[in-house]
């Protein structure tokens, strides 16, 4: 009997999940299909890997990453903690709770060379196009292979999804945007927060991109921040030098007008809007269509594609959980792929997301929020052997991180807390948040704080 074969789109932190699971069962002795992983960057780590540039990349491809100098970690780490493979295995010594970007990097991939993931990587090869032939009841995958100009096809039998769904934004656009005289950008072009100091910077929407990147400006020497909120405003005990409005009416020169009826003169604007799930390699068929949340419909457990279950998705969801919940995500994958895992019929599927989604609609607030993922991924865990992690501690520590922002969004960052796998609760870090303007690896692992390197320089 011919092996299975199961493409894997995207080498982030899910698809190197979808990677990790079958290796796992592959040291376990178990028999596990042919995988191949197609990346359309060059290496692997998602939008966790830094990239200077904008728009298009050498290929003429979007860029996929929206990540930026100077970010640090938004949640603890020990809500992210891959329960195989601790920060404490990792980097030898426990580390505090808030790393920069390169540190999270570094710890994802880690846990792939310590494994010595088998599996057929193939870097720099977008998916073009996939297609289930019906018939021969398998798909059809058509990537480019970038450096050598080549596109060629090849069949699987499954298809791993794991694409992500912050790289796409949604650019809104506002009347007299046309004639601005600053600068317009979306939160996925920004890269450094040195180009606002001294500015006046108006930023629209209201979640962790226009959280985050007002705090980067302030602390890189923004003159001010002024946020516009559809919905809602932040409502965090900013410092001096920010205001929140609703939402911006229009801009006359380089006037904002907000539709409380005040107005401000600003330098720069920076459209943090959130972003679209977008999967041109996909058709109507097999495409996934949500916007932004924790329970996307057609998906039997969040993971399998209901109309064709030989397609799964991993990471679609809204995130409190990240790099733990994309491993349950795949142990349960592998498990449906390896038929470890028998499916309920297609109506039964899609009862099970309606009675979560039901109990989606009704969460008022975000520590409910935090219960429902937990519930989610403790769900998912039950069918697996995904090592066992204490998810209510977790849920604790997200709630905590939760109060810590409200006490102070610019020190939260200050605060530690223990590992849910080893015990062991994290040092502080040698320079608070505000005045660590150096956020390299060796930097954040220096054992006391190093004068800080000038940067942007
Ligand atoms: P991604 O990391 O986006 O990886 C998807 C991969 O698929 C990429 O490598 C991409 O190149 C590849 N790909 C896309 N299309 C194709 C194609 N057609 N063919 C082949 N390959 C393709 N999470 C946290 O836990 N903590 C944080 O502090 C945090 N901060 C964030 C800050 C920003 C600005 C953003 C945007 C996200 C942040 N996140 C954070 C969430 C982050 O998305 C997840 O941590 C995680 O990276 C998601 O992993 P993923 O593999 O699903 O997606
Ligand atoms: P989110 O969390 O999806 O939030 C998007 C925000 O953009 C949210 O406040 C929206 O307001 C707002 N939005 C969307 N469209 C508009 C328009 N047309 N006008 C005004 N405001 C709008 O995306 P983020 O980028 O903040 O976070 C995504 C990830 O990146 C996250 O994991 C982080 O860790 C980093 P709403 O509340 O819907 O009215």
């Amino acid at each position: 009997m011919t092996k299975k074969r199961v493409a894997v789109i995207g080498a982030g932190p899910s698809g190197l999940a979808a990677l990790r699971a079958f290796s796992t069962a592959r040291k376990q002795g178990h028999d596990v299909p042919d995988v191949v992983c197609f990346e359309k960057q060059s290496s692997a780590g998602g939008i966790w890997n830094y990239t200077w540039r904008t728009g298009l990349d050498e290929y003429g491809e979007p860029v996929h990453g929206s990540m930026y100098r100077f970010l640090w970690s938004n949640g603890p780490k020990e809500g992210l903690e891959f329960s195989d493979y601790s920060f404490e295995e990792h980097f030898g010594r426990p580390i505090p709770s808030y790393p920069p970007r390169a540190v999270l990097l570094d710890y994802i991939l880690g846990r792939m060379k310590r494994d010595d993931l088998q599996g057929d990587m193939r870097y720099s090869t977008p998916v073009r196009d996939v297609l289930w032939d019906a018939e021969a009841q398998h798909f059809i995958v058509t990537v480019e292979d970038l450096a050598n100009s080549h596109v060629y096809s090849e069949c699987f039998d499954y298809v791993i999804c794991a694409s992500g769904h912050f790289s796409t934004p949604n650019v809104p656009s506002f009347p007299g945007f046309d004639l601005f005289p600053g600068r317009i950008l979306h939160a996925h072009d920004f890269r450094d927060a040195n180009e606002f100091a001294g500015k006046d910077i108006l930023l629209i929407g209201s979640s962790y991109s226009a959280e985050d990147i007002a705090s980067q400006c302030y602390k890189y020497g923004a003159k001010s921040i002024i946020f516009s909120y559809r919905s809602r405003p932040l409502g965090f005990n900013w410092p001096e030098g920010f205001s929140e409005h609703p939402l911006l009416e229009k801009v006359d020169g380089n006037i904002a007008h907000f539709s409380d009826g005040e107005s401000r003169k600003v330098d720069a604007i920076i459209l943090c809007t959130g972003y679209k799930h977008h999967f041109p390699f996909l058709p109507d068929t097999l495409r996934l269509k949500t916007n932004n949340r924790l329970y996307p419909l057609d998906l039997y457990k969040g993971v399998c594609w209901i109309d064709n279950p030989k397609l799964l998705y991993l990471g679609m969801q809204d995130q409190y959980y990240t790099f733990n919940m994309f491993d349950a995500q795949a142990w349960f994958a592998r498990d449906v792929i390896m038929e470890r895992l028998e499916l309920p019929t297609a109506a039964d599927m899609t009862a099970d997301t309606h009675v979560w989604r039901k109990r989606e609609e009704a969460l008022e607030d975000a520590y409910q929020e935090i219960d429902f993922q937990t519930d989610y991924v403790r769900d998912l865990m039950k069918y697996t052997d995904y090592p066992p992690f204490d998810l209510d501690k977790v849920a604790d520590i997200f709630k905590e991180w939760k109060h810590d922002k409200v006490d102070g969004i610019m020190t939260f960052r200050d605060r530690s807390y223990p590992s849910v796998l080893t015990g062991t609760m994290a040092p502080p870090h040698h320079t608070v948040w505000m005045k660590a303007l150096d956020d390299s690896l060796e930097a954040f692992l220096a054992p006391v704080a190093e004068p800080q390197r000038k940067v942007g320089a």
